[in-house]
C-alpha cells in the first residue's frame, strides 16, 4: 500500500524522537487515526476526555521533559477545544505543535458542517507558525518548521491538514520550482553577550551594596551559577512563580517567591535593595519589584522580544542563563560587608517558622483542616526527584508558598495565562515525560468538577504504563470557588457571593475508588502526614479528598496587621462566612507577629 500523507506525517514524528501524541479523535483527522493503527500506535495516541485537556498534556510533557509537546484534535469543535491549553503554552513561552484537522478541499468555503476557519481561529495563539497543508509535497516543510519554530520562539504553532489531503499518496518535493524540501533536527549554539556588554553589567553590579536577583523559568540549569553569583553579590534570590524550581529553597539567601503569592523577604528584599540582577524571569508585576527610581538593575534574558521592560534595566543582555553568567563571574569582586545577605538570611530563617506556625493554625471549621498544613506535611516527604504541579485556585499560594523545593525536584502551573483546570492533566504529562518520577498535583474543588474529575478517568487507564505508578492528585475539597471568593473579599471589599462561589458537594474519593485509583479522604489534620504517607508509598494512583477550611486566608506578603483588621471587620456585614473570615485571618497573620517556637 502507498505511503499517504498521513503515514508520513507519523513517520516525521517518529523521526523527530516525538513518542506521544496527547489527542482526541473526530472525521476531521480520520485519515490520521488510521495511520496510527497501521504504524502500531507509534507515536502513542493518548486519549484523553477532552480536547482542551490533551493541549494541556501536551503543555506539561514540554514543560517537565524540555521536549517539544505534540496534540491533535479534529477540525471545527476539537480544534477549538485545544485553544485554552494551546494559550496556556503561549503565555508560558512553552513548544507545543499543535494537529488539527479540516474539511475535504472540496467543502472549503461551503459553509460545510464543522468548517471552521482555522487559519484566522489560530492566527493569534498561533502567531509564531501556522500552516495549511493541502497538497502532500508541502508536508515535511510545514511538519518541519512547525517542530523547528515551537523549539526556536518556545512558543505553539499549528498544522492544519484537511481530511482529504491525509489521504492523499505522499509524494516529497522535488528538486524543482516552488517545490520547498525540509530536513530534521536542529542544533543550539550558546548565546553570550559580548565582553565589553557583560563588563558594564559586573561593574553595575560591583558598585551595588544591597544586591537583590530575581531568577525565573529561564534560569533553569544555571543553578552553580546563581548561586556563585549570589555568594559572590552577597545578594538574595527571589523566585518568579515558574522559576520555583530553578533554585533550592534549602540556600539561606534565597527568599522564595515574589508577588501576591510571594514571601515577606522576597517583598521587602525588593523594596530595600540598590541593585537588581534579573535572570530568565518576565515576571510582570512591576509593583513587587524596586521603586522606579531606587535600584540600578541588569537583566539576562535568551529572548532580545522580552528584555528591558518590567524594569528601567539600565543594562540588558541577550544570553543564554549559566554562559552569561559564567561569563560575569571573573569580573565580580567578593562583597566584603556581608551585613545585607546576613540580614535576608535571619528574615528568612523567621519566614519559614512563620510559614510553619501558619500552617500550624488549628481552624474552626469542623472536619476541616487547615490547607497550608496539607502542603506543610507534604514538604519534608517530598522524593528528591518528585514533579509537583498546582492548579489555579488557592492551591497555588500554597504551593508557592509553603513548598520547600530541593533536589532535582520539578513544579510548575499555569503561571501566566492562570487558568483552571491545568493541574491533573499537566500530571498525566509530567508523568509521559518521567514515568519513574511520582508526581503530585494540588487541584481545587472547582477545577475538579470544571475538568480534573473526567481527567481521572485518562490516569485509570494509562497508570499501569508507567514504572513508577505514583500519581497523587490533593484535592482541596471546600465547596467554594475560594480564590475568587477571596480576591472579591480583599480587592473589591465585597462578602462572598453565594450564588456565584459555592460548589455542588459531592465526594472526590468516592468517585475515585469507583474507577479503581487509590483513595483517602482527610478531615482530620492530624491525619494529614499519614495520608501523604500512604499515597506515596501506595501502589497505584492516589485521589486525596482534603476538606480544607475555606475561612484560611491567602494573605498577600505585604499586608499589614492592621490593613488585615481593617479588611475583616468590612467584612463582618454580609458574608455567609463572616465570624470564620474574621478569626481565621487574624490568627493567620498573627503568626507573623507572634514569637516563634526554638
Ligand atoms: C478557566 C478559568 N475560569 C475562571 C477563572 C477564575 N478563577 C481563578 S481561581 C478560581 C477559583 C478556583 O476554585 P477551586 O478550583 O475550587 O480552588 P480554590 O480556590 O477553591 O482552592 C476561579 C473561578 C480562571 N482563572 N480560569
Amino acid at each position: 500500500m502507498a505511503t499517504t500523507v498521513a503515514d508520513y506525517l507519523l513517520s516525521r514524528l517518529r523521526e523527530w524522537d516525538v513518542r506521544h501524541v496527547f489527542a482526541y479523535p473526530g472525521d476531521g483527522i480520520n485519515g490520521i487515526l488510521g495511520a496510527f493503527g497501521r504504524a502500531d500506535d507509534q507515536p502513542q495516541f493518548i486519549q484523553s476526555r477532552h480536547e482542551e485537556m490533551s493541549a494541556f498534556e501536551a503543555v506539561g510533557y514540554a514543560k517537565f521533559s524540555g521536549r517539544v509537546g505534540v496534540c491533535m484534535a479534529t477540525s471545527g469543535p476539537g480544534a477549538i477545544h485545544l485553544l485554552n491549553g494551546l494559550y496556556d503554552a503561549k503565555l508560558d513561552h512553552v513548544p507545543v505543535v499543535a494537529i488539527v484537522g479540516q474539511t475535504n478541499r472540496s467543502a472549503m468555503g461551503g459553509s460545510y458542517q464543522q468548517e471552521v476557519d482555522l487559519l484566522s481561529l489560530y492566527k493569534d495563539v498561533a502567531s509564531d507558525y501556522v500552516q495549511m497543508v493541502t497538497v502532500p509535497e508541502q508536508l515535511p516543510n510545514v511538519i518541519d518548521r512547525a517542530i523547528r519554530t515551537a523549539m526556536t520562539r518556545h512558543a505553539p504553532t499549528a498544522v492544519i491538514i484537511p481530511n482529504d489531503v491525509q489521504e492523499l499518496e505522499y509524494t516529497p518535493p522535488g528538486h524543482e520550482f516552488k517545490m520547498v524540501p525540509s530536513s530534521l533536527g536542529i542544533d543550539w549554539p550558546v548565546v553570550t553577550p559580548d565582553d565589553a556588554a557583560v563588563r558594564r553589567a559586573a561593574e553595575l553590579l560591583n558598585s551595588g551594596s544591597r544586591v537583590a536577583m530575581l531568577v525565573g523559568q529561564g534560569a533553569r540549569g544555571a543553578r552553580a551559577e546563581l548561586e556563585q553569583v549570589a555568594d559572590l553579590l552577597g545578594a538574595g534570590v527571589a523566585k518568579a512563580l515558574l522559576g520555583k524550581d530553578v533554585l533550592s529553597d534549602e540556600l539561606p539567601f534565597v527568599t522564595g517567591s515574589i508577588g501576591l503569592l510571594g514571601t515577606r523577604p522576597s517583598y521587602e528584599m525588593m523594596n530595600d535593595c540598590d541593585t537588581l540582577l534579573t535572570v530568565g524571569s518576565s515576571f510582570p508585576y512591576t509593583q513587587f519589584m524596586p521603586p522606579l527610581d531606587q535600584a540600578k538593575a541588569v537583566q539576562i534574558d535568551i529572548d532580545g522580544s522580552m528584555l528591558g521592560m518590567r524594569y528601567p534595566y539600565d543594562v540588558n543582555l541577550v544570553g543564554d542563563a549559566a554562559a552569561t553568567l559564567r561569563a560575569l563571574i571573573p569580573l565580580l569582586e567578593r562583597k566584603q560587608d556581608r551585613s545585607w545577605q546576613e540580614d535576608l538570611v535571619s528574615k528568612v530563617e523567621r519566614w519559614w517558622e512563620t510559614m510553619d506556625a501558619e500552617a500550624h493554625v488549628s481552624t474552626t471549621g469542623d472536619g476541616q483542616v487547615n490547607p497550608m498544613r496539607l502542603f506543610a506535611e507534604l514538604s519534608p516527604r517530598l522524593p528528591d526527584h518528585a514533579i509537583v504541579a498546582a492548579d489555579s485556585g488557592s492551591a497555588a499560594n500554597w504551593y508557592a508558598r509553603q513548598l520547600k523545593f530541593r533536589g532535582q525536584m520539578r513544579g510548575s502551573l499555569s503561571g501566566n495565562l492562570a487558568t483552571m483546570g491545568p493541574g491533573v492533566p499537566y500530571g498525566i504529562g509530567a508523568k509521559f515525560a518521567h514515568p519513574e518520577r511520582p508526581v503530585i498535583v494540588f487541584e481545587g474543588d472547582g477545577a475538579m468538577q470544571m475538568n480534573g474529575l473526567a481527567e481521572l478517568l485518562t490516569i485509570s487507564r494509562f497508570w499501569r504504563d508507567w514504572s513508577d505508578p505514583r500519581l497523587v492528585v490533593a484535592v482541596l475539597h471546600n465547596n467554594d470557588l475560594n480564590q475568587v471568593t477571596w480576591e472579591m473579599r480583599a480587592m473589591g471589599g465585597s462578602p462572598k457571593f453565594v450564588e456565584s462561589q459555592a460548589l455542588p458537594d459531592m465526594s472526590y474519593a468516592g468517585f475515585a475508588d469507583s474507577i479503581g485509583l487509590n483513595a483517602v479522604t482527610v478531615t482530620d489534620p492530624e491525619k494529614i502526614g499519614e495520608a501523604w504517607d500512604a499515597a506515596l508509598s501506595a501502589d497505584r494512583p492516589t485521589v486525596l479528598d482534603v476538606h480544607c477550611d475555606p475561612n484560611v486566608p491567602p494573605i498577600p506578603p505585604h499586608a499589614t496587621f492592621e490593613q488585615m483588621k481593617d479588611a475583616a471587620e468590612a467584612l463582618i456585614k454580609g458574608d455567609q462566612n463572616r465570624w470564620g473570615v474574621v478569626k481565621e485571618g487574624l490568627k493567620t497573620k498573627a503568626q507573623e507577629f507572634l514569637p516563634h517556637r526554638g
